[in-house]
């Protein structure tokens, strides 16, 4: 029997296992949302803006390791999920973005609210369609997410004109796909481990640096195995917190541009690195040409073109994160290792000496502090939460403050670094995740950004916490003019904001304030008591800084510290 496009498109998304749409309706996908209502298996949230329904999707993929879907409309509609597409792109984010397109007749013609999403997004997406037939519209969505969620995940976008949703034809669901330029290495080489077996062995101070890969692959298990089996520390990019326990004797925090002392001390001084899932971005190397220096470098990655792209490494691997570590897991379950904690000795101690020589600190005064919040919100919440954060000293101090034991807990926007991104990503892990405390720590001018999501959370019922940091500036950028600018703070002031308060009651959520330390636990605990969303302004120290930190550019070692 023949059915319309759009109902085919609905069916297609059903046997994906989709759940959950985040959207925004308009004249080329009306014909879809008009399916889309009778679905018994697919909730719709509607969004305030497009930008939201991607970062909502992120925030949901990374919450419950799912693809996350969104839908919107052709021209504006597409064009504003841009954003949101490069940011779940930077740091490979399973996700299929449906965009609607004016009829085919029309594609080129500048017709009203027709854009080439497909072109515009060509650089930002890890594939992309237009499909121009309905006879290609089932095959396409099964495509579209076996390459979301396969390989190294990433954005997929399928652009759908309407007269293709309108026309009818057969639904014929398909089993597997298979796609012949399209493998991805899963399996390692273990020639190539075994080669990384004998450096361990011969390693005197050997470190383990994990990215994002590790959680997309979840494979942290295997990880805490692999480190406590050789008994080398390890350390994180951003993307990466929570893939190993901040509770762990061998935990050394994040490194990079705001990495620990320690970190960023044992990565220069290392013998071995041992690199699995991550990417070597310039906010974690700094100076490229010094960085690691002293080790010989192993990467295990799935994705080939990101291995020796920023720094040459002596021994690749390229597979799936989790498999690798379990190889590699398997051969070092034949080695003695009995002796190995005696031999690590001075490396650790070595570590322990910078932890305790230089950890990371504040002290708390008359003015609230930005870290001092932080550091509550993990005390009451026991590091049982999901934070999301915006961009900037917000998602630092988020990062060195709130200490992670478990994966998919921190959802960030890491490589595009998105101010905006955490209340959309923080609703959409609260709909992944709804018995959760789900948590944005914010700047007070991210929040802006995209604060007409608190409707959203109030129509869903989604009682996301905000915890706002508010320093009255664009904080990091402020930063960077006070270190690097001579303190001309140009364009930074936030002279004028919203009363955040009055903001939240407007939406007919719960607005809370903290102005003096002694307020900051009990504003907490009434909002973590709350069943509503909540936006919390905490009037902190307005110059405070984010340390360490290593100038653009330079050494990792060359570390300002406050
Ligand atoms: C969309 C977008 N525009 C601009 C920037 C550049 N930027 C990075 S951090 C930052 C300041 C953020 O200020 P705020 O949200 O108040 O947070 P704070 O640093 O004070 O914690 C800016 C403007 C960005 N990352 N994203």
């Amino acid at each position: 029997m023949k059915i319309k496009g759009a109902e085919i498109l609905i069916k297609a998304l059903e046997d994906e296992g989709v759940e959950i749409i985040f959207g925004f309706p308009g004249g080329a996908v009306i014909d879809i949302y008009d399916e889309l209502i009778k679905s018994e298996k697919i909730k719709h949230i509607l969004v305030r803006h497009e930008q939201a329904a991607v970062h909502a999707a992120d925030g949901y993929a990374r919450a419950v390791s799912k693809p996350g879907v969104c839908l919107v409309t052709s021209g504006p509609g597409a064009t504003n999920t841009v954003t949101g597409i490069a940011s779940a792109y930077c740091d490979s984010i399973p996700m299929v973005i449906l965009t609607g397109q004016v009829n085919t007749s029309l594609i080129g013609n500048d017709a009203f609210q027709e854009v080439d999403i497909v072109g515009i997004t060509r650089p930002c997406t890890k594939h992309n369609y237009l499909v121009k037939d309905i006879k290609d519209l089932a095959k396409t969505i099964k495509e579209a997410f076996y390459i979301a969620t396969t390989g190294r995940p990433g954005p997929v976008l399928v652009d759908i004109p309407k007269d293709v949703v309108q026309a009818f034809a057969e639904y014929k669901p398909l089993k597997a796909i298979k796609m012949r330029s399209y493998n991805p290495t899963y399996e390692p080489n273990m020639k190539q481990l075994g080669r990384v077996v004998e450096m361990i062995k011969n390693a005197k101070r050997p470190l383990i640096f994990g990215g994002g890969g590790i959680i997309l692959s979840r494979a942290s298990k295997e990880l805490i195995k692999f480190a406590r089996k050789i008994q080398a520390p390890v350390t994180t990019t951003l993307m990466g917190l929570g893939a190993y326990p901040a509770s762990d004797p061998l935990w050394l925090g994040m490194l990079g541009m705001h990495g620990t002392y320690r970190a960023n001390m044992s990565t220069a001084e290392c013998d071995l690195l041992i690199s699995i899932g991550v990417r070597f971005d310039d906010r974690v190397t700094g100076k490229t040409s010094t960085f690691a220096s002293k080790a010989k470098i192993v990467h295990i990655d799935i994705d080939p073109t990101s291995i020796s792209k920023n720094i040459a490494v002596h021994t690749p691997i390229v597979g799936d994160c989790k498999i690798s570590l379990e190889r590699l897991n398997g051969l070092l379950g034949e080695e003695d290792f009995k002796g190995i904690k005696a031999s690590r000795k001075s490396w650790l101690d070595q570590i322990e000496m910078w932890k305790s020589t230089k950890p990371l600190a504040y002290e708390q005064g008359d003015i609230i502090k930005p870290q001092f919040v932080v550091e509550k919100i993990f005390e009451i919440t026991k590091g049982d939460a999901i934070i999301t954060t915006e961009v900037g000293q917000n998602q630092m101090w988020a990062a060195q403050f709130y200490n992670f034991d478990k994966p998919n807990c921190f959802i960030t926007s890491g490589g595009l670094g998105v101010m905006g991104f955490g209340l959309p990503a923080a609703i959409g892990a609260q709909v992944a995740c709804p018995d959760k405390l789900v948590i944005d720590i914010a700047g007070d001018g991210s929040i802006q950004m995209n604060i007409q999501e608190m409707a959203t959370a109030m129509q869903f019922n989604l009682p996301v916490k905000i915890a706002i940091l508010n320093n009255g500036y664009l904080g990091m950028v402020r930063q960077w003019q006070e270190l690097f600018y001579k303190k001309c703070y140009s364009c930074t002031e936030m002279s004028h904001t919203p009363d955040f308060v009055k903001l939240a009651e407007a939406f007919g959520a719960v607005g809370l304030r903290a102005t003096k330390p002694e307020e900051v636990v009990p504003v907490l605990k009434k909002a973590f008591a709350s069943d509503k969303p909540v936006i919390m302004d905490f009037v902190v120290e307005r110059e405070e800084g984010v340390y360490p930190m290593v100038p653009s550019g330079a050494d990792i070692t060359e570390m300002l510290l406050v």
